[in-house]
């Protein structure tokens, strides 16, 4: 049997059968599929900065930006420029490639446009990619955001479409979807993933890969969020998900999006090494560097300098297409494990 690798008609049951692929056999599938287009050795560095911080009108229950949670956040204003790209410089020195901006807003504000854009275009000028995650958009807000330098533009859908109203009811599965659209349609790329570990079923994890593995074009970057259980938030109490099945998101994703980028995101200062190991092994290529998420803590540059040499792991250097141009020349890999099994 072979099966197209790039595909974007996935099925509910086929998800489902990777899902309940025995570990080895998952993970050698992903490394082997990570390895026709990505050198493993290789992991992106992304790092984020909250350049407004809480006060946010939107009731995400994972979020201590929410006005919603009950945390002692409080609401920030939107932070000046030069200290923004002050923020930006100091992270390039770090070795951070890529510069991500977050924003607690449901969408920006006209008057805020102005500003965005001399940060993005800054950052850019210091030679590092530029990310945004500012809420939904407008397609003209994309297309501003776009034209000022904006590379990549994040938007998560968080979870499958049936368990999203469990954890945000201020907007819709499909408002996140119309966003992700107008990002496309400008030209930016797409940095779109979700959270485990809030709650949801196995069912949930494959059916938010499967939206993503079955749009259009599949996101460039995929995050894969453990999820911080933040006190004060709707779910400050529940359990972290078991290392292994969040490893098989991992492999997943990997096997469905195999040119996209996969970040191992946030929650990794409560991983070991050994289970960050696995996550690259199973396909990840890209981390937050640096102290700090956007309100909660990350493991920081000495730390990932010494597990990143442990591993013999590189930095992707700077606007470097990290997919290489690897597909095979008819779109088609031999993909005898499931034969195989069956
Ligand atoms: N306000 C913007 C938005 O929601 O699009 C941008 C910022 S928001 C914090 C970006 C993403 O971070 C969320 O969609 C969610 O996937 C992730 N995130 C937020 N809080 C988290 C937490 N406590 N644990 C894990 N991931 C989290
Ligand atoms: C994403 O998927 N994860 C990042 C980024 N996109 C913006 C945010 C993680 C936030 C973790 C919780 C916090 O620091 O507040
Ligand atoms: Fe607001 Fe984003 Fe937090 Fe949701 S995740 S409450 S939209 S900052």
């Amino acid at each position: 049997m072979t099966t197209q690798i790039i595909r974007h008609d996935w099925t509910a049951d086929e998800v489902q059968d990777l899902f309940d692929l025995p570990f080895n056999d998952l993970i050698f599938e992903a490394q082997t599929i990570h390895r026709k287009f990505f050198n493993p050795n290789e992991v992106q560095m992304c790092q984020l900065l909250s350049i407004k911080t809480g006060g946010c009108p939107e009731d995400c229950g994972y979020c201590s930006q929410s006005a919603f949670a009950e945390s002692d956040l409080g609401a920030s204003k939107l932070m000046d420029v030069e200290e923004v790209l002050s923020e930006a410089r100091k992270a390039k020195d770090g070795g951070a490639t890529r510069y991500c901006m977050g924003a607690a807003w449901r969408s920006p504000k006209d008057r805020d446009m102005e500003n965005l854009k001399a940060m993005i275009s800054g950052v850019r000028d210091m030679g590092m990619e530029t990310c945004a995650t500012l809420g939904m958009l407008t397609a003209d807000q994309a297309q501003e955001l776009a034209d000022a330098g904006l590379d990549y533009y994040n938007h998560n859908i968080d979870t499958s479409e049936e368990f999203y109203g469990e954890i945000i009811t201020t907007r819709t599965f499909q408002d996140r979807l119309d966003t992700l659209d107008v990002v496309r349609e400008s030209g930016m790329k797409v940095c779109c993933g979700g959270i485990i570990g809030m709650g949801e079923k196995i069912l949930d994890r494959a059916e938010m890969l499967r939206t993503l593995a079955n749009l259009a074009t599949h996101p460039d970057s995929i995050p894969i969020n453990q999820l911080i259980a933040i006190p004060g938030t709707k779910l400050e109490n529940v359990n972290l998900p078991h290392s292994i099945d969040f490893v098989r998101c991992i492999a997943v994703a990997r096997i469905m999006m195999p040119r996209s980028t996969v970040r191992l995101s946030a929650g990794r200062e409560e991983m070991s090494d050994e289970m960050q190991a696995l996550c690259f092994f199973a396909g990840a290529n890209s981390i937050f560097v640096g102290d700090e998420l956007l309100t909660t803590d990350n493991p920081g540059r000495d730390k990932d300098a010494a597990l990143m040499s442990k591993l013999g792991i590189e930095a992707l250097p700077a606007f470097e297409e990290p997919a290489l141009d690897k597909e095979p020349t008819n779109n088609l890999v031999s993909h005898s494990l499931h034969e195989e099994r069956a």
